[in-house]
């Protein structure tokens, strides 16, 4: 039995288990949640973040434009199931040099010390990782970028870890990365960041193929009493190019760059058809996910095929046990 740390969210968008299924995660069957042109303007909608807000939920989404121009935009729902995204991109306050974007996408939401803290990948001179804040979804605030190009997926904690402030990301190139694995960095005041820590790289050879290329971090850690559990990307070259799925690992509390466990399976992958034809074929990339200490429950969200987002569910006992009883490290 593992628990939720954190607070409850009756209201968390939900669908039991089909009879008989199996699997660690099962999937909205209204899925995708929000299609490809739910704004006037844009070509596609995925690999986007919500959140907890004043009784229902925002989110920051990630919506490229007809023009193929990568930006993130604010957006509000009651249900978690039906968004209302705002057609504006977002303008932040401030940044100073760091707000001279050439591109921004694949945004996380972290509630954290009040604030709902905003991590994306922020384009100035290759990809590296933006980092803002807001209280309302209204107005964005924005700080400096966190590390050196290039770098991506940069994802806060909840709290700070040790008087520490901390954040996961996977250093990359300025291109499709064909390589990447899982960092750990500290800070004591989100602008200094330091101390960094390998956690997590690819698995080699045969073991546990579909993470053989790359592995970054996805949603927001989400802390249990057995450790952190991350969900990630993990990625495999194929002869049709690279395939994206949804990986699970269970990170020491105190000291997050220690991996507890780590599942040789995946979780979930590209098979359903919104997941494996679009813009870029076959990828489940999870960069949110909301829980409900009071039951358990998760539901993570995700992109698919770079086109549209999904909605997956779970529970923190199926997912602990799941990941503890494939545990690729023993
Ligand atoms: C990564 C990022 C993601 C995208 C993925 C698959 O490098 O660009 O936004 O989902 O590739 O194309």
């Amino acid at each position: 039995m593992s628990k939720l740390i954190g607070a409850a969210l009756p209201n968390i968008p939900w669908q039991d288990c089909p009879p008989g299924c199996r699997e660690p995660v099962w999937r909205y069957s209204g899925n995708p949640i929000i299609q490809r042109d739910a704004i006037p303007t844009s070509n596609s909608i995925f690999n986007s973040a919500v959140a907890p807000f004043r009784g229902g939920f925002a989110g920051i989404f990630r919506c490229d434009s007809r023009a193929v121009e990568m930006n993130i935009h604010a957006g509000f729902s009651e249900d978690g199931l039906r968004w209302k995204i705002s057609p504006q991109a977002i303008r932040f306050q401030g940044g100073g040099e760091a707000a001279r974007y050439e591109y921004r996408y694949d945004p996380r939401v972290c509630r954290l010390e009040g604030r709902y803290y905003i991590s994306w990948c922020n384009g100035y001179h290759g990809p590296t990782i933006g980092l803002g804040y807001t209280e309302d979804f209204q107005a964005f605030h924005q700080l400096e970028n966190t590390f050196l190009p290039y770098n991506r997926n940069g994802v806060l904690f909840p709290r700070k870890i040790g008087g520490r402030y901390a954040m996961l990301s996977r250093p990359s190139d300025g291109g499709h990365t064909p390589f990447g694995d899982i960092f750990y960095s500290e800070s004591p005041d989100l602008t200094y960041w330091g101390r960094h820590r390998f956690v997590k790289g690819t698995v080699p050879g045969n073991a546990s193929a579909w993470q053989s290329l790359k592995v970054g971090p996805g949603p927001v850690p989400i802390e249990t009493d057995l450790g952190w559990l991350l969900l990630y990307h993990g990625v495999i070259n194929t002869c049709n190019g690279f395939v994206y799925r949804v990986g699970g690992a269970l990170l020491d509390r105190d000291e997050p760059w220690k991996v507890l466990a780590r599942s040789r399976f995946y979780l979930l992958g590209p098979q359903e058809p919104y997941e494996c034809v679009g813009d870029v074929p076959n990828v489940t990339f999870p960069c949110a996910a909301l829980t409900d200490a009071g039951t358990g429950r998760i539901a993570i969200y995700y992109g698919c095929a770079d086109t549209v987002t999904g909605l997956a569910f779970t529970t923190v006992d199926r997912l602990v046990n799941y990941i503890q009883e494939n545990n690729l490290l023993f």
